[in-house]
């Protein structure tokens, strides 16, 4: 009898080691990456800040409350396409080659998918590329031309370019799940990226939304008309809500009492491809309101004010169609029981300002648009609602994701790290990093952000703004959390900015930042694009 049962347990074990390979990559998580374009932390209410309190986000929340929060959480170059190159390589702009939109995406490096789909993962990519060539890496793709369109927009697949009828945040979840549900082969794990052109200018909601918040009026913040003491690089900038929008293509306005046609539109595009139903439809929805404004014959200054308003109701219109589409997504793999076995992902490619300093956009190392929204779920290792306040980096979701699916020595020669024990509680925050770096260079370029680099501790922040001018920042954030006074020059801070300074060297040996990225523009190219985006 004994003998039976040592014969049957040698057997057992046998079987249980002679999985076949399918059937262990199965185990495997599957992963759902979600990313918008420009999508502020201001505008998650997980995040309770006050704008979004009066236009809550509850499918994005879910996503939290289910799973990990990230408070700290930062890009390494705040602007789309570099910021999508880091998060493919795991590594900084200088060494992936993408430093700035307009950039060639060398394709033919190592990715996240490349990995994931040599390691025996499905792979898929839905919606916005906007890296210049075509994805590889992905077994099924269908991506934006460009930076895509809010109606109608261009579609690529497999080098075939169609225009689709109906609304870009609608049409990429639509095929997310269209997907998951035909194509995904039930025996493989799967990586799909879901990645929407909402909330990126030029802001126009789905016509459901048009009118979502006419009646709510957000709260502008306090520094909605700054002084810029001591910031030179923020005073030369021209992304200024009421000096730099378009009247018609950003803020929707008409030429006057009673008409539908657009008032300044340099970029009839977005308009241009509706239909004319979408369009009469769109017009009836801000005739009132346009007549509103023109009747109320407002100051300067309540003009500025009532800019920012328009702006921020419908910023938030085009996230309420993202949000839906979080929830169609989320429900999805409820219903088909894959959502204990799968990580899912919300971020953005960097923040966004909502009228902070005057601003629209992004491209600063400031928090609002340094910081980028991040929020993680995976039932079998993330604690329902956990909070993260150690600084990550967006350089680290590719070794983070090969970390969780257990192939973390894959992520060798990438620069970020993993924060995979911070998900599960396995590491303190207090034994990860203790500084971050970064680099923006696109300059001279719309908006006319100045270059810059520099480090942000969990206390203080040091910036070095380069090229035609020379212009070092220092904050307090403790004391200073809206980046107010710059205190470079304040004889109190002396050693803390000595040392920020050796910090700095430090990070930029260790990323092999060289001579070579500070490198100056002609300053003839500088007065032309400043004439140009004026
Ligand atoms: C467009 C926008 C800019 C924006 C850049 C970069 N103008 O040029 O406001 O800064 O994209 O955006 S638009 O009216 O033509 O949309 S990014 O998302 O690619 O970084
Ligand atoms: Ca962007």
């Amino acid at each position: 009898k004994e003998f039976y049962i040592v014969v049957l347990l040698v057997f057992a074990i046998g079987c249980k080691q002679k999985k076949s390979p399918e059937k262990q990559t199965k185990k495997r998580p599957n992963i759902i990456y979600i990313m918008s374009d420009d999508h502020a932390i201001q505008a998650i209410s997980a995040y309770n800040h006050p704008i979004s309190k009066l236009a809550p986000t509850p499918n994005i929340d879910k996503i939290a409350t289910e799973g990990a929060i990230f408070n700290g959480s930062y890009v390494t170059n705040s602007i789309c396409g570099p910021s999508r190159a880091v998060i493919l390589t795991g590594k900084h702009s200088h060494i992936n080659g993408f430093r700035q939109n307009g950039d060639h995406f060398d394709g033919n490096q190592e990715t996240l998918p490349k990995i994931l789909k040599k390691e025996g993962y499905q792979t898929a990519l839905m919606g916005k590329w906007h890296l210049h060539d075509y994805p590889q890496g992905f077994d099924d793709w269908k991506i934006l031309v460009d930076q895509g369109n809010y109606y109608n927009p261009d579609f690529i697949i497999n080098g075939d370019t169609t225009r689709v009828q109906g609304y870009a945040t609608d049409l990429i979840t639509a095929d997310a799940i269209n997907w998951l549900k035909n194509k995904r082969k039930d025996s493989v794990p799967f990586f799909l990226m879901v990645q929407h052109k909402a909330p990126h200018r030029n802001w126009m909601p789905a016509l459901r939304h048009l009118n979502k918040y006419d009646s709510v009026s957000f709260t502008l913040p306090t520094s909605y008309f700054p002084e810029f003491n001591n910031q030179k690089a923020s005073r030369a900038q021209l992304q200024t809500i009421y000096n730099d929008m378009y009247e018609g293509h950003d803020l929707k306005l008409s030429t006057g009492v009673n008409k539908t046609k657009l008032a300044h539109n340099p970029w009839t595009t977005d308009f241009d491809r509706m239909t004319e139903t979408q369009r009469a439809t769109w017009d009836s929805a801000y005739l009132a309101k346009n007549n509103a404004f023109y009747e109320a014959d407002l100051s300067n200054e309540e003009i500025a004010i009532w800019k920012g308003q328009r702006y921020l109701q419908d910023y938030m219109a085009t996230i309420a169609a993202v949000d839906e589409g979080v929830g169609e997504i989320l429900d999805y793999l409820k219903t088909n029981n894959l959502d204990e076995n799968t990580i899912v992902v919300y971020t953005s490619d960097q923040g966004f300002y909502m009228g902070e300093n005057g601003w629209f956009d992004k491209r600063f190392m400031y928090e609002d648009s340094f910081r980028t929204p991040l929020l993680i779920k995976y039932p079998k290792a993330i604690q329902p609602g956990t909070q993260i306040n150690a600084l990550v980096q967006n350089l680290d979701y590719a070794p983070t994701i090969l970390d969780f699916v257990g192939i973390p020595n894959k992520a060798k020669d990438m620069q970020g790290v993993s924060f995979k024990g911070l998900l599960n509680g396995s590491v303190n925050e207090s034994d990860f990093r203790d500084a971050i770096y970064y680099h923006y260079y696109d300059y001279p370029a719309f908006h006319m952000v100045k270059k810059h680099y520099g480090i942000r501790t969990k206390r203080y922040k040091l910036i070095h703004f380069y090229d035609d001018i020379d212009s070092w920042e220092f904050y307090d954030l403790e004391t200073d959390p809206k980046e107010q006074n710059n205190q470079i020059n304040n004889a109190a801070y002396t050693k803390e900015i000595k040392l920020m300074h050796a910090k700095l060297k430090e990070l930029q040996k260790e990323y092999k930042i060289t001579n070579k990225e500070f490198t100056k523009a002609k300053k003839e190219d500088v007065d032309k694009a400043y004439k140009q985006f004026k």
